[in-house]
C-alpha cells in the first residue's frame, strides 16, 4: 500500500475496532491510530500510534507527513447528552475538528476523509418511520446541529474545493470492546453489562421509545464499505439502518438468554433527546449506491454481546 490511513480518535467506541478492522485489511503499519488519550491494548501494540489534539492543526500536519497520510478517518465527536451541558465546547470541538481536517484535505494533503453524520441530524418534524435520505431536517439539539452544520460544510468543500469527503448518518452503535461515552443511545450498552452483573436494569429512557440501532460490525463494514465506493458526483451522509427496537423490546431479547433479567424505567432529560430522533430510517439510498447491507439482526446481537462482555467484565 503506497497510501497510509489515519485514524483520529482511535480511543473511542467506533475508532478502536475501526483500527483493528482496517489493520486487518490493510496491514498493521499501514494504519496509525492516534488520540489525546491511550486507548485499547490491541490497538496501541498492533501498530503505530500518536499522541494527538485534533485541535491542532500543525500537529496534525505533522502526523500526516511523518507517516505520509493519505485517507483520513475522523472518529472525534462530542455526544448527544454532554453536548446539551456544554453546548459551546460540543460546537467549538464538533466544529473546529473538522474545519482543520476539510481545509488540510483542501490543500491537497490529504485525499479522502471519513467523517460521521448521525440521526440526531433529523428532529421532531422529521416522519419518524422509514425516515428518508431527504425531508424535513430542522434537529433540536446541540449534537445534532452540530451534525447538521458539519454535513452542510462536507458538501460545500467537495462542491468548492472538489473534497472527496464521505459521510453516514449512524444510529445508536452497540459493541462490548470500548464503551460509548455521552450518548442519548448508550442504554442499550449499558444494560448488557448491568444483565450479567446485576441481572436488573434502571433504562433512563421509557419503555416504548423506538430508536434505530447497530451492532459495531455492522456500522465497521459500512464505514469501510463507502470509502471503498467509487466516488459519487456530489457529497451525500447516508442513512443507514439494521434494526430498531425499543428498551422493552431489547430487556425482552436479553430475557430469552438471562430469564431472572428484570428492567425498570426512570426517564430523564434523555427522553427529551430520544423522542426528537427517528424510529427507522430507509437506507435504500447507501444499498442502491454501494451495496449496503446490515448482517447481525437483534437477537444475534444480544448473544454476541453477552458472550463478548462475559470475558471482560
Ligand atoms: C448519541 O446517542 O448521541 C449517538 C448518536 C445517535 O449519534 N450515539
Amino acid at each position: 500500500m503506497d497510501s497510509k490511513i489515519l485514524i483520529i480518535g482511535s480511543s473511542g467506541q467506533i475508532g478502536t475496532e475501526l483500527v483493528l478492522k482496517l489493520r486487518e485489511i490493510y496491514g498493521n503499519e499501514n494504519v496509525v491510530a492516534s488520540d489525546i488519550r491511550k486507548g485499547n491494548y490491541e490497538v496501541m501494540e498492533s501498530g503505530p500510534f500518536e499522541f494527538l489534539d485534533i485541535t491542532n492543526k500543525n500537529d496534525i500536519k505533522e502526523v500526516l507527513e511523518k507517516h505520509q497520510i493519505k485517507e483520513v478517518y475522523l472518529m472525534v465527536a462530542i455526544l448527544s447528552v454532554i453536548a446539551e451541558e456544554n453546548p459551546q465546547m460540543a460546537w467549538e470541538l464538533n466544529m473546529n475538528s473538522l474545519f482543520n481536517i476539510l481545509d488540510l484535505a483542501k490543500n491537497g494533503t490529504i485525499e479522502k476523509v471519513f467523517w460521521p453524520s448521525s440521526i440526531a441530524v433529523f428532529g421532531p418534524d422529521t416522519p419518524k418511520n422509514n425516515t428518508p435520505q431527504d425531508t424535513i431536517i430542522k434537529p433540536s439539539t446541540v449534537y445534532g446541529i452540530s451534525k447538521l452544520a458539519g454535513e452542510n460544510w462536507c458538501a460545500y468543500y467537495s462542491r468548492k474545493y472538489g473534497v472527496d469527503v464521505r459521510s453516514i448518518r449512524y444510529p445508536g452503535l452497540i459493541s462490548y470492546k470500548t464503551t460509548p461515552g455521552g450518548g442519548t443511545t448508550d442504554y442499550a450498552v449499558e444494560i448488557f453489562y448491568e444483565a450479567i452483573k446485576r441481572k436488573s436494569y434502571t433504562c433512563f429512557l421509557d419503555e416504548d421509545t423506538v430508536l434505530p440501532m447497530m451492532y459495531m460490525d455492522d456500522a465497521i463494514n459500512a464505514t469501510i464499505g463507502v470509502m471503498q465506493a467509487p466516488r459519487m458526483s456530489s457529497y451525500i451522509s447516508y442513512n443507514l439502518g439494521a434494526f430498531s427496537f425499543s428498551p422493552k423490546e431489547l430487556a425482552n431479547a436479553i430475557q430469552k438468554q438471562i430469564p431472572e433479567f428484570t428492567i425498570n424505567y426512570k426517564p430523564d432529560s434523555r427522553q427529551e433527546i430520544a423522542k426528537t430522533w427517528p424510529r427507522s430510517v430507509d437506507d435504500s439510498k447507501a444499498r442502491n449506491d454501494w451495496g449496503w447491507e446490515a448482517k447481525t439482526d437483534l437477537d444475534q446481537m444480544v448473544i454476541t454481546m453477552l458472550q463478548g462482555l462475559h470475558y471482560t467484565i
